[in-house]
């Protein structure tokens, strides 16, 4: 199925006002540990819901503030997080995005994902390359670990995970030149993608978290699996080690021990 990737980036961008709106996201319900929502998650979802509902009335639509248990993967598919960085959204820290795929038969097609506050509209397309605000991308070349700066993922939603992760962090922090945490997958990816960090790890996000930045990394010309080395699936949740391409394995050794 063919999109036009201009008519979904306009679409996307009128989200803008919703983000801004300080009101409705101070309006919070709590889905779980360290999980929120706000109005302004589901206003946003309504509204590209029914954009692309008019754009594209047969595709399915899976969204992170709705039931998704019909979806089939293997047909097409709209992925989206309406805004990733919920938290910071309710901190007014001024780091969330949108994030949007589509993909086909589980294969990613399309990839946005959009920053309100800097205006900037990343976007990928298979075998077409990455792109932010129309100019190409790509993942820095950075080759050692020793000079890198890489984002890590907390998971707060899960304490469980709390002592394996800060294993990771304090392994990768003595190894590389200093690490960030954004509260953005989505963000974090599109970071890797552009070269302002050189890789990023969490141990579960889920589909609408980084169907669409692993597309801008691997367009870009960086790696994205589990901290295996093995490829992801976009229908379920999964761990993620995004990298530039150089660091990857010397990433991966840390990650998959
Ligand atoms: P959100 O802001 O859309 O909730 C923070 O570590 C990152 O993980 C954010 O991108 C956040 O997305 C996402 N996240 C929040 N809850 C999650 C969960 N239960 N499983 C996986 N990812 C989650
Ligand atoms: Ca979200």
């Amino acid at each position: 199925m063919k999109i036009d990737a201009a008519k979904v980036m306009e679409l996307v961008r009128t989200v803008k006002p919703l983000f801004l709106d300080h009101e409705q996201a101070a309006r919070i319900e709590v889905k779980g540990l360290a999980d929120f929502v706000t109005q302004v998650d589901f206003k946003v979802q309504e509204m590209i819901q029914d954009g692309l509902m008019q754009l594209y009335p047969d595709i399915q639509f899976m969204g992170e503030e709705k039931d998704n248990s019909d979806i089939d993967f293997t047909g097409p598919v709209w992925i989206l997080d309406p805004v990733d960085g919920t938290t910071n959204l309710i901190h007014d820290y001024r780091n969330s995005a949108l994030s949007l795929a589509f993909c086909d038969n589980r294969q990613l097609e399309l990839g946005i994902i959009y920053q309100p506050y800097t205006d900037e509209m990343f976007h990928a397309v298979r075998g077409g390359g990455a792109w932010l605000n129309g100019r190409p991308i790509h993942v820095s070349r950075v080759d050692t670990m020793e000079r890198s700066l890489i984002a890590i993922g907390t998971s707060p939603y899960d304490h469980g995970l709390a002592d394996r992760n800060f294993r990771d962090f304090k392994e990768v922090f003595l190894r590389c030149s200093d690490i960030r945490r954004n509260g953005s997958a989505a963000l974090e990816l599109a970071h890797v993608a552009c070269g302002r960090t050189d890789a990023y790890f969490e141990q579960v996000l889920r589909p609408w978290d980084f169907a669409a930045g692993m597309l801008l990394v691997q367009e870009a010309g960086g790696t994205v699996t589990d901290y295996d080395g093995e490829p992801l699936d976009v229908s379920t949740p999964c761990q993620v080690a995004a990298a530039n391409g150089l660091i990857g394995e010397e990433l991966l050794a840390i990650l998959g021990k």
